[in-house]
Formats: structure tokens, C-alpha cells, sequence
């Protein structure tokens, strides 16, 4: 089993700034010691170089630093091809959500039924005209659905990158009204707070693996790290309270390694500025541990 790391230090999807250094963070906080148990080949093919310009908002779209995000994705996303084409898992570490865009372009060149978890306390389906910032780090998931702009939508000549039912979120409780309406014409499967605690982790995971296995060519991982209760991970640019717990969290990841379903993965929006001593990056190396099959005995 073979792995390969791409670091994505994106911080134009949205305004606060130091969510680059995430991928430094996370090599920080011992990525490779914890998981070099758990492959036989560990590959880091470094960071894509994003630079960190001022913003410049699109004239016509309103969309923030869109053509730098389309063209440092669109890099992202022939890395990732290339990772896949090499046999190896691909891990990509961001940087904001808006890198969701290029992994899943790269993804989608291989997969013709890619499934999609997004474990996330928003939804990231919002296009220019829902959005009530701008900021495209909100857009991911839409884009990848093949809602929004152009330049966002159509990468890699791949459009849509993914099917509405194969995807599901997990942990949503901030939705703008744009979201919500997407979420029900589609009918994509959510699993939100309410479900979490009414549920139980437990039983979301296996509806969840039982959903996406049977119509499903591959299924790929995207972490939010806001995902979880920002008590768990405090540096996130977009914290909402009530979130997914450190324990559930666990517990999903163990059951998505059980599942053998998973085969890529992103952790992003890790924010070494805001965060409480790479508090938040040793969040994300130990849930990779369990999601690559780490066990206690
Ligand atoms: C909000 C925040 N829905 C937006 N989205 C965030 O700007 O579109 N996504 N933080 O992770
Ligand atoms: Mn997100
Ligand atoms: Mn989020
Ligand atoms: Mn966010």
C-alpha cells in the first residue's frame, strides 16, 4: 500500500489569512511518523506553490481571487492525477476548502461514480449568486456538481465531476438559504447535527457505507476540520459551535477504514494562526491514523 501527500497552501477561497500554512502544520504535528506504520511507501511530493496575493474580486462575478483559484487548482488537479496514475493513495492537505475544487477535477478523470464524503459543518453548495461572501472555499461541493462559475465548474474539461447521489455530508448545521434549496432539488443525503445526536455516530456511518458501496467506483474523503466542535479544533477560519465531537470523529474514521470504501482523502481548512498550540493539525494526523486502520491492539 502506497501513499502519496500533496501539500495545498491555499488561503484565497476566503479572508482570513495563515489557513496556507496548514499542510506545514500538519507535516508538524508528525504526519509521517504516525502513518508510515500503516503504508509500505510514503511519497510527499511537497506543496503546489499558491503565493499569497492581494485579494482581487472577479468584476464580473463578484467571486473573490476566482481566476488564481481556477488556475492553482487546476495544478492541484493534474497532481492528483498523476498521483493515482502512480498507484498511490492520494492525501492532499490544505489550505481552505476551495482546493476541494482541484482534487475532486483529478478524481473525477478516474472515477466514473466517484462518492463523496463531505464531513463539514456547512455545505460548500453555494454558487455567485447564493453566496453571502464571496468567498469560494463556500462553493466546493457545488462546483463539483456543476453549479456555479464557469471557471469553477469545467476544469479538467469535466463537468459535472460527481453525481448528486453519491454524495454525503456529515456534521452540516450552517446552511445559507441558497444551500438549503440546492440540498432538497437534489436530494443529496445529509446527515446534520440533529441526525448525529438523535442517531448516533455509529448508525450515520453505516447508512452512510451502505449508501455510497454499491453505486460507488471509489469515494473520496473531505475533512473540514470545522466539521468538528471547535473546542476539538479551535484553528479553523469558519468555527460553528455544536460540532462533531473528538470521539465520533474516531469512530467515523475507524468505521470508514473497516469500510475499505475510501480511496483518497483531503484534510483542510487548518489555520495555525488561529489555533491553540497545532492543536488542530494533531487533530488531523490522528484521525488519518484511524482512517488508515491504526489500532490500539
Ligand atoms: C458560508 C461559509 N456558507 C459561505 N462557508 C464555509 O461563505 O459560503 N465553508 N465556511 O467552509
Ligand atoms: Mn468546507
Ligand atoms: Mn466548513
Ligand atoms: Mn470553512
Amino acid at each position: 500500500r502506497k501513499l502519496t501527500i500533496i501539500g495545498m497552501p491555499m488561503d484565497l477561497g476566503q479572508m482570513r489569512r495563515g489557513v496556507d500554512m496548514g499542510p506545514s502544520a500538519i507535516r508538524y504535528a508528525g504526519i509521517f511518523e504516525r502513518l508510515s506504520k500503516l503504508f509500505s511507501t510514503i511519497e510527499d511530493w511537497g506543496d503546489i506553490a499558491v503565493g499569497r496575493p492581494e485579494t482581487i474580486i472577479d468584476k464580473q462575478s463578484n467571486l473573490k481571487n476566482l481566476h488564481l483559484i481556477a488556475e492553482k487548482n487546476q495544478m492541484l488537479a493534474e497532481m492528483v492525477d498523476k498521483i493515482i496514475q502512480s498507484k498511490s493513495f492520494p492525501l492532499v492537505l490544505g489550505g481552505d476548502h476551495s482546493i476541494a475544487i482541484g482534487t475532486l477535477a483529478g478524481l473525477a478523470k478516474h472515477y466514473k461514480n466517484l462518492g463523496v464524503i463531505w464531513y463539514d459543518a456547512h455545505g460548500d453548495l453555494n454558487t455567485a449568486e447564493t453566496s453571502p461572501s464571496g468567498n469560494i472555499h463556500g462553493m466546493p461541493l457545488a462546483a463539483s456538481l456543476g453549479y456555479g462559475h464557469e471557471r469553477l465548474t469545467n476544469l479538467l474539461g469535466i463537468s459535472p465531476k460527481i453525481k448528486p447521489e453519491h454524495v454525503v455530508i456529515i456534521g452540516a448545521r450552517s446552511l445559507d438559504e441558497g444551500e438549503r434549496r440546492l440540498i432538497k432539488e437534489l436530494g443529496i443525503k445529509v446527515f446534520t447535527m440533529h441526525e448525529i445526536d438523535r442517531m448516533g455516530m455509529t448508525k450515520v456511518m453505516e447508512e452512510t457505507v451502505r449508501y455510497l458501496k454499491d453505486k460507488t467506483d471509489g469515494v473520496h474523503l473531505s475533512l473540514d476540520l470545522d466539521g468538528l466542535d471547535p473546542n476539538d479544533a479551535p484553528g479553523v477560519g469558519t468555527p460553528v459551535p455544536g460540532g462533531i465531537s473528538y470521539r465520533e470523529s474516531h469512530l467515523a474514521m475507524e468505521m470508514l477504514a473497516e469500510s475499505g470504501l475510501i480511496t483518497s482523502a483531503e484534510f483542510v481548512e487548518v489555520n495555525p494562526i488561529l489555533d491553540e498550540r497545532n492543536k488542530t493539525a494533531a487533530l488531523a494526523v490522528a484521525l488519518m491514523g484511524s482512517l488508515f486502520g491504526e489500532k490500539l491492539l
